[in-house]
């Protein structure tokens, strides 16, 4: 693949612990924390440890077990914060790749959101 990390990404910054976070959940591969601007009430990005810029990227490298715990981690951060729709009133679940994406941080991460209606899907 093509992808070049560039570790001075935000996030990269933050798994070394060179910035703050608020962390909700961490494993052995995947670290959640709260979005520092949240556009819901509940707005948790979950990312890989590893050097993934983005989801095509992670997949494509990544070891099974990364994957298996970054997919888990994503379904129990829901679960933490009871906003699945069996008990609780649902999430969206994002991730922007690139350009045309408007990925800000290259740095693989989803987005969930929760805490009242996410709204449509692609405003513009
Ligand atoms: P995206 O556009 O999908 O790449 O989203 C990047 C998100 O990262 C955006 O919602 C804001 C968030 N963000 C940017 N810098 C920081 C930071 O330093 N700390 C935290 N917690 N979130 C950040």
């Amino acid at each position: 693949m093509a992808y070049t990390y560039d570790d001075q990404n935000i996030f990269a910054k933050i798994l070394r612990g060179e910035i703050p976070n608020t962390t909700v959940l961490e494993t052995d591969h995947s670290l959640a924390f709260r979005d520092v601007t949240p556009q819901k009430p509940e707005h948790i990005l979950v990312i890989p440890k590893g050097a993934y810029v983005c989801y095509d990227h992670f997949i494509a490298t990544a070891s099974d077990a990364e994957i298996l715990d970054y997919t888990r981690t994503i379904a129990q951060v829901c679960q933490n914060i009871g906003v699945t729709p069996d008990t609780g009133a649902g999430y969206r679940l994002c991730s922007n790749s690139g350009e045309h994406g408007l990925q800000e941080v290259p740095h693989l991460h989803f987005h969930i959101l929760a805490g009242a209606s996410a709204g449509r899907m692609v405003a513009s």
